[in-house]
């Protein structure tokens, strides 16, 4: 059994080999594009939680957070160790999803959409090296300064408050960096401001592709959108340039904030090495992507909020470098190269399965289309960036039995897939009307 890429890579080769298309990491099975399966999930939605109850404060997120501990991971994965940022945060444990409160920063990122957006408390702000950023308070009468303006200033950046509410940034040129955010009003609530590593992009021999490195790590190559077969792919081609800014999970960093029921360590997956989960990830870094971040933290809230009760969500699969994609069979234009996709399941018993979302005994791809529906409710609503949506279950102890594939690419594609005895059956759970392609990547 397994919940990670090594699961899914079985799943897409076994799905390859019976010669079905691809979409992202989904098999479609040509045979019956047709078949349309009407899943009603309403019911399932408004069922009670199933699940643990779970310790932790809930998070008013106007405290003044926890000390600035280091904290010793048990697990943490082999890196070559490299030198720790200035304060290794930590975090505090956050209550359930429908108890945090709404955002407090609007963050502007200059020529970095990927990086902008809106945060919590206690959410690391990542930036890029040497970039410029806007930050302003969503939170009337509270000011913004930076708790160690010295150690910014000393390491290049500077800062300058405009109306107390908003701070113009330039941002240090050395990339791992690690500054703490202050707002300060009738409370006090911090942030963290991180500063990225800037991956090099350099002209693949076919024209159009990139290759990617990090120092000497080789992420690999990105396709030209422009070649793609599908006419999505091709119509967006802005939005497949290679991820430019990259955190490094380490020690320090794994289990950094970057929404409050997210941590950087689950933004790349562990994997198995001879059907063995192991504690190593394919590549320690990762392009964070805040649209996603906060549509996988809405999501959260979402199912909080029909009665779900877990800590956080289970990411199978994050970030993938393109070398890994490949190697597991992914689909050569996959979000999950870019950074805004996860394939994520609810599994607060830790049986490596998704949990019985809508009770009603078995764990299947019904468990799925409770996530599905939450995630389709919040785009529908217009609180998250759009993207994919795709649902799978499995009848097979090989697999997590049901997850979901999320993210935030910016147009809206839908998929699913439901295998029973080896046979995948196209499941088209989203409304007709909504979505009509049948596309290959
Ligand atoms: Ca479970
Ligand atoms: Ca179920």
């Amino acid at each position: 059994m397994s919940n990670n890429d090594g699961g899914f890579s079985r799943a897409v080769a076994n799905s390859a080999s019976r010669g079905r298309k691809v979409l992202d990491i989904a098999p479609r099975d040509a045979e019956n594009t047709g078949m349309r399966l009407a899943i009603v999930m309403a019911a399932a939605l408004g069922l009670g939680g199933c699940l643990l109850e779970l310790p932790g404060p809930g998070a008013d997120g106007e405290s003044d957070g926890p000390d600035l501990a280091h904290i010793d991971l048990e697990g943490a994965p082999q890196d070559e160790p490299q030198e720790a940022p200035p304060t290794a945060p930590a975090v505090e444990s956050p209550g359930e999803p429908a108890d945090v409160p709404d955002q407090h920063l609007e963050v502007a990122v200059e020529g970095a959409p990927e990086l902008s957006g809106r945060f919590w408390a206690w959410d690391t702000v990542c930036l890029p090296p040497g970039g410029a950023a806007t930050i302003k308070s969503l939170r009337p009468g509270y000011e913004l300064a930076l708790a160690d303006p010295g150690a910014w200033t000393g390491a290049g950046g500077k800062a300058e408050p405009s109306g107390g509410d908003v701070l113009a940034l330039k941002v240090p040129q050395k990339p791992g960096g690690m500054y703490r955010l202050e707002m300060r009003g009738a409370k006090r609530v911090a942030f963290w401001l991180c500063v990225l590593t800037e991956a090099a992009a350099t002209r693949d021999r076919r024209p159009g592709t990139w290759r990617l490195k990090i120092g000497r790590e080789t992420l690999g190559t990105y396709a030209d959108p422009a070649a793609s077969a599908s006419r999505l792919v091709r119509e967006h081609k802005d939005l497949y340039a290679p991820p430019r800014h990259f955190l490094r999970i380490d020690g320090s960093t794994e289990r950094l904030q970057l929404a409050p029921h997210l941590l950087a360590g689950q933004m790349v997956s562990f994997i198995e090495v001879d059907g063995r989960k192991t504690k190593r990830r394919h590549t320690a870094w990762f392009p964070p992507n805040r649209p996603l971040i906060e549509k996988l933290e809405r999501l959260s809230r979402e199912l909080a909020a029909g009665g779900v009760r877990f800590k956080r969500l289970t990411i199978n699969s994050g970030f993938r470098s393109p070398v890994y994609n490949a190697r597991i069979g992914g689909s050569g234009y996959s979000r999950h190269m870019f950074g805004d996709a996860a394939d994520v399941m609810v599994d607060q018993d830790g049986n490596d399965r998704m949990d019985d979302l809508n009770r009603d005994g078995v764990c299947d791809h019904r468990d799925a289309l409770v996530v599905a529906q939450a995630l389709r409710k919040l785009e529908l609503a217009g609180s998250v960036r759009p993207g994919g949506i795709g649902v799978y279950g499995y009848d097979t102890a090989e697999s997590c039995a049901a997850f979901v594939h999320v993210d935030a690419r910016g147009f809206v594609t839908r998929w699913g897939s439901d295998y029973r005895r080896g046979r995948s059956l196209a499941l088209n759970w989203w409304p007709p009307e909504e979505f009509k392609e049948d596309e290959s990547d």
